[in-house]
């Protein structure tokens, strides 16, 4: 079976491990979300790029969910006495390894999927992981500190204000003019189901949506796409979607962000079982919903979730 998966970063990840667990014979093609990126020190940094090469390639702290496990912060502590900066941003020594290879390899002119398939012979992430495009694309949040209103990059919302001013409006600077990376297209053209994990619906999911001819690919493939809500019990599991959802307008529940996608992409959607009182709304609109537990608590609950998903594009095949 040819699966193909929109991923951001935690929540991309943790359900991608528990995929391969329920179908360790599928072909699964991962479009990875760039929208995060950043250029830090003169190097390309990728978090959710690294943070599903890291989880599937045995390489992550479990604990926080992105960077290396066994990680020590020597050289940002030496950048740091030199008064270099970010200091907010915790790039550590086995990480900037990764973030040097790839600079070097698009400095010497690899696109950026041809890198990531480099550093994947590496990690060997039993996926096929190709950047949702080659070009840049940055995803930037219009916040107001202080009464004036600025745009920040995503990290600098995220990671600096740890999301504590409100998101105006979310912006994927260049995603307009970006093309799908090589493969993207072929890939979900060749698929045999779609799925949307619980990650970021606006920030993960949308971004990648963002990049035109993705969308629309997905949409005429003609396969189920099948989703799972990272809103579970009217708040994210982790993280600000709350925050970036009220910026497009989208309240924090399950099916407000079914809806969001609304039924001309999706056909079928997974809520937490506590979210069942969703699953009329989410069928009035269209999507075929369940409500399954949905609480990545360890890989044996996420390969679950995985066999849920697919049973429900059965379901609607
Ligand atoms: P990020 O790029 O690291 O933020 O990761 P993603 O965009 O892939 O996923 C982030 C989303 O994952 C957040 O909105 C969380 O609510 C969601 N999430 C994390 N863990 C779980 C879980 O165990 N279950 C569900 N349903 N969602 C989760
Ligand atoms: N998240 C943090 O909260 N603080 C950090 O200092 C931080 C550093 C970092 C370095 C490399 C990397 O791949 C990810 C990193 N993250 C950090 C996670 C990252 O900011 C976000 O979780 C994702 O981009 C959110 O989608
Ligand atoms: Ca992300």
């Amino acid at each position: 079976m040819r699966i193909v998966v929109l991923a951001g970063g935690i929540g991309g990840a943790r359900f991608l491990r528990g995929l391969k667990q329920a179908v360790p014979d599928a072909d699964i093609t991962v479009i990875g979300n760039t929208g995060d990126d950043i250029h830090l020190f003169g190097l390309k940094v990728c978090p959710d790029l690294d943070t599903v090469m890291y989880t599937l390639g045995g390489g992550i702290n479990e604990e926080q969910g992105w960077g290396r496990a066994d990680e020590t912060f020597h050289l940002k502590q030496e950048l740091a006495a030199y008064g270099v900066g970010p200091e907010w941003f915790g790039l550590g020594d086995r990480d900037f390894a990764t973030h040097i290879v790839r600079t070097q390899m698009i400095g010497a002119g690899y696109p950026l999927s041809a890198v990531t398939e480099a550093l994947c012979d590496r990690w060997k992430p039993g996926v096929r992981l190709i950047p949702m495009t080659d070009d840049r694309v940055e995803t930037h949040v219009a916040v107001e500190v202080d009464g004036e209103r600025r745009a920040v990059h995503f990290q600098e919302y995220w990671v600096r204000l740890r999301a504590s001013v409100p998101a105006e409006a979310i912006v994927p600077v260049g995603a307009e003019q970006a093309k799908p990376a090589p493969g993207v297209l072929e890939a979900v053209a060749a698929a045999d189901v779609v799925l949307f994990p619980p990650s970021n619906p606006v920030v993960s999911v949308g971004t990648i949506l963002a990049v035109p001819g993705i969308r629309e690919a997905i949409a005429d493939a003609g396969v189920p796409v099948v989703g799972l809500s990272p809103i579970v019990g009217d708040a994210p599991v982790r993280g600000m979607a709350d925050k970036v959802l009220a910026a497009v307008g989208v309240e924090s529940t399950a099916a407000a962000v079914a809806e969001h996608y609304g039924s001309g992409l999706l056909d079928g959607w997974l809520v937490d079982t506590v979210d069942e009182g969703a699953v009329e709304r989410v069928e009035a609109a269209g999507i075929r919903c369940r409500a399954v537990p949905l609480m990545m608590t360890d890989v044996d609950a996420a390969a679950q979730m995985a066999r849920e998903a697919l049973a429900l594009a059965e379901e609607v095949r």
